[in-house]
């Protein structure tokens, strides 16, 4: 009988066991904001690797579930939680996973210290970071939009640090008829003396527990109805708990992010009030897309680095063919590419979070606004479909033990594949992209930007060069592809994103090396 039974991976490291992390904080933060966030970076990454996991997995284990009715027939609607669950939102209001990036200790850089502590809580969180973003936009939403009330009444819970007070919020953007084009969206809103009263049905809600939601719907009055969309805010119970005029059809049953409730919504007059100019409601909730995007990028980059983390503990463990995996060359150039995948990620995600932060602080320039912009989609795209790629990576690096439910690992992939597909799918925001490259003022803007950094890095080595010359035949292909039409330039804004991506974190990681 054998006697040998396998050491499985173990998440045992310190904080700095996470080189793009490291290096990071070493390499590219502001001296005295490394030392003085490290020691609470450094508790929640403890959280996150002794306290969360359980959490997770008992959430995992114990999903949501939709109670419509009480014992007498009552319709209730509830969504059961689990209690890890909401273990796992409040450790978020405890380490100002939110909340960081609002109280701007630290000005401009607060959005990166934000962004660190959501990078050390996700991969832990069983997506619990989900209703995290949404509240994050709509907090922002309600900073720049916002009237008194919300100011005064709400934002305060949406940034709160103790979980008895801390309230999320959703984002209601999907319909049957449209999650992509939102503007196939049928929801309605009738006005009445004070506020509007909202009639539809939303397709996809998820953190649907969450007390406040944004969402989209057409202003119907007896003239007729508005062409374009207004953003609504809503507060989804009333004092007693109960649903106001909202039917909960059922909740998704869905490939991953299992412990998150994602339910189908039929609004039946619900009260709502609008926030932003009547009309603009795609323009304004682009200031939550914008930030959901982005914290997307950030989850993803975290799984990755989980998923290496993971991978290179095992590889160390595990013998085959007479060595650890660690020391078989191909098995560890493996684990090089993923370390490379990595730091890339990382770097673009904490460089647009860099913008983020001065543009939420009144310090970006016009051009660092444009750059911003562009850098959004792409690196929410880029992300998300290397986070899938390399999720899988991982899981094959654990053999068979990689495909098995209770090693925990599945749910990596599993998780990771959502992130390509909600907050704007692949080609939706390569076409975003596109978008915001406008008439080409703003591509030449970023070219500029980035031909600046590259310059500023001095002689070029052969790899500077390369980076050049990828850089000046970029910044000449979209006008090329007009050329030939619309259609053409649109069938390969997939590919100028992914050029534009590996592009920019090759200029980041060169900037770094230095
Ligand atoms: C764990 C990680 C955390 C993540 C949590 C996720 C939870 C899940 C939540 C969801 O999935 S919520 C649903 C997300 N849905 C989407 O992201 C929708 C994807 N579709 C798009 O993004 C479409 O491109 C879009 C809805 C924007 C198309 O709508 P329109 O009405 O055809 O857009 P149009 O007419 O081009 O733009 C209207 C205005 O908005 C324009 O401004 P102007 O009127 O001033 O010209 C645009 O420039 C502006 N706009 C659009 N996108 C923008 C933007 N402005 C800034 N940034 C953007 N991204
Ligand atoms: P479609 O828009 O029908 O897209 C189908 C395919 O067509 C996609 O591959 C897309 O890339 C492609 N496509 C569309 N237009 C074009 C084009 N012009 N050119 C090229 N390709 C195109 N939504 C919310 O509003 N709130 C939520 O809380 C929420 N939670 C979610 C949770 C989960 C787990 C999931 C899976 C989804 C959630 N969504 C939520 C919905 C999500 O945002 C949408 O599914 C997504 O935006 C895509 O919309 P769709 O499903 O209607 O697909």
């Amino acid at each position: 009988m054998s006697s040998f039974f396998q050491q499985g991976p173990v998440l045992d490291g310190d904080l700095l066991a996470d080189r793009a992390l490291a290096d990071y904080l070493q390499l590219r933060l502001p001296v005295d904001c490394k030392s003085r966030w490290e020691p609470g970076l450094r508790q929640l990454w403890r959280r996150a690797r002794d306290e969360m996991p359980t959490l997770a997995a008992e959430a995992e284990r114990d999903p949501p579930e939709h109670v419509p009715y009480d014992p007498w027939g009552r319709r209730i609607d509830r969504i059961r939680v689990s209690e890890a669950w909401r273990q796992l939102e409040a450790i978020a209001a405890e380490e100002g996973v939110v909340a960081t990036a609002f109280e701007r200790a630290d000005g401009a850089w607060s959005r990166v210290h934000q962004f660190l502590r959501l990078y050390l809580y996700h991969p832990s969180s069983a997506i619990a970071s989900c209703p995290m973003a949404m509240t994050d936009g709509a907090a922002r939403v309600i900073e720049l939009y916002g009237d008194g009330d919300l100011r005064e009444r709400v934002l305060p819970r949406l940034l709160s640090c103790e979980p008895e007070s801390f309230w999320t919020a959703g984002q209601w953007m999907t319909e049957r008829s449209g999650g992509s084009d939102v503007s196939r969206s049928e929801t309605v809103a009738l006005p009445e003396e004070q506020g509007y009263r909202l009639h539809g049905v939303k397709w996809f809600t998820s953190a649907t527990t969450s007390q406040v939601a944004m969402t989209l719907a057409r202003v119907k009055e007896r003239g007729g109805e508005d062409e374009k969309l207004s953003l609504f805010f809503v507060e989804l119970r009333d004092a007693d708990g109960a649903l106001r005029n909202i039917q909960v059809n059922r909740l998704k049953d869905k490939l991953g992010t299992r412990a998150l409730p994602t339910a189908e919504l039929t609004l039946a007059g619900t009260p709502a009030r609008m926030v932003g100019e009547r009309g603009r409601g795609v323009a304004t909730i682009s200031s939550i897309l914008n930030i959901t995007r982005l914290y997307n990028a950030c989850c993803a980059a975290g799984y990755i680095g989980r998923g290496l983390m993971l991978a290179t503990d095992y590889a160390r463990k595990r013998q085959a063919f007479g060595r650890a995996l660690i020391d078989q060359p191909l098995h560890r150039e493996t684990l090089a590419d993923l370390t490379v995948e990595h730091q890339a990620a990382f770097q673009l995600v904490f460089e647009a979070a860099r913008l983020l932060g001065r543009d939420e602080c009144g310090a970006i320039s016009e051009d660092e606004a444009a750059v911003l912009r562009l850098l959004t989609p792409v690196v929410k795209l880029y992300t998300g479909k290397q986070a899938v790629a390399a999720c899988s990576e991982v899981l094959e690096a654990f053999g068979g033990a990689g495909y098995v439910e209770d090693t925990g690992l599945p749910s990596l992939l599993r998780d990771a594949q959502v992130l390509s597909i909600w907050e704007g799918t692949t080609n939706v925001l390569s076409l975003d992209l596109l978008r915001a490259m406008g008439d080409g003022e703003a591509w030449q803007t970023f070219t500029g930007f980035w031909q600046a950094r590259l310059s500023a890095l001095g002689a070029g080595d052969e790899s500077l060069n390369a980076l050049a010359d990828e850089l000046e035949a970029l910044a000449r292909w979209p006008q090329a592809l007009l050329a030939e039409g619309e259609a053409r330039l649109q069938a390969n804004a997939r590919q100028l994103a992914y050029r534009i991506a590996r592009l920019v974190a090759g200029i980041l990681l060169a900037e770094q090396a230095r």
